[in-house]
């Protein structure tokens, strides 16, 4: 999983309505309908009234990643929770939130981003929350996505559980990789096609689902493409930002679906 840096989260606090903007253009849905869609559920589905979230910062590996669980609570309050950051990190900030009556807790490290529900004993897992999320967009901007020719770029964690929930979700999903070996594992894995050629694949599919880093030239993207992009870095340029409609942030949707999915654990009516 690619980590994000400080000047990528540095956008986020500010883009929260932009992001809610573009999701409604792009997929017909807002934040909380997009998550909640994600997820299988409606928003009447879960009651958020006096639900308390805290994010932690978390001090291990590289450290932390300024203003990111600043820009996790603001998130979780876009959505309706009562969300803050801890004054301590790590163990410390999780005890922190837990005396503090928390239902669900956001903690970070460098290899798993996890939203604790504290009643339920269970947790949401971003790389899961992210997939469902950019899958949900893309079926939300292409009007379904059943009988629909979908590329996955990146056999990663996000684009192998996204294109396993297109495939269950009857999409005819191609995985591209730029280690051939690793899309031809999925793509078995799975019931889905492999190419072991990128620019050709890009270039003959109108609906892509982007979980790799890579730059992809506005050159080989089709007119009128739908790239639903997680990926990070995000590096498309003039052309293909023209041809396609591009769905991306570096932390909103992944966080948004977790959130209600932690949320989902205790609040489903
Ligand atoms: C959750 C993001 C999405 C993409 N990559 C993931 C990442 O950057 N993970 C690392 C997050 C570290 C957070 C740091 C802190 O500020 O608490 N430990």
């Amino acid at each position: 999983m690619t980590r994000l840096t400080d000047d990528l989260v540095r956008g986020v606090s500010g883009s929260l309505d932009s992001v809610d903007d573009m999701l409604r253009r792009t997929t017909g849905m807002g934040r909380m309908e997009m998550a909640c869609d994600a997820l299988g559920l409606s928003p009447g589905d879960i009651s958020l009234e006096g639900f308390k979230a805290f994010a932690v910062p978390i001090t291990s590996g590289l450290g932390v990643i300024k203003r990111f669980s600043e820009s996790v609570a603001e998130i979780a309050r876009k959505l309706g929770m009562d969300a803050s950051v801890t004054e301590s990190s790590d163990v410390t900030g999780f005890a922190e939130a837990v005396n503090a009556g928390a239902e669900t807790v956001f903690m970070a490290d460098d290899t798993t981003f996890a939203a604790y529900n504290v009643k339920a004993g269970t947790y949401a897992n971003n790389s899961f929350c992210t997939a469902a999320g950019y899958t949900s967009a893309l079926k939300g901007a292409a009007g379904g996505l059943e009988g629909r020719k979908v590329l996955v770029l990146g056999a990663g964690r996000v684009g192998s559980i996204a294109a396993g929930m297109m495939v269950r979700g009857g999409a005819a999903v191609c995985v591209a990789d730029i280690e051939t070996e690793r899309a031809e594992r999925l793509a078995s894995a799975i019931g889905a096609k492999a190419s072991d050629d990128i620019r050709k694949a890009i270039s003959s599919h109108d609906l892509i689902l982007n979980a790799s880093p890579a730059r992809i030239p506005g050159s080989i993207i089709r007119e009128g493409a739908i790239i639903s992009s997680p990926g990070i870095p995000h590096t498309f340029d003039a052309e293909g930002l023209s041809k396609a409609t591009v769905i991306h942030d570096p932390l909103d949707i992944g966080t948004s679906v977790m959130a209600m999915q932690s949320a989902s654990f205790s609040r489903l009516k």
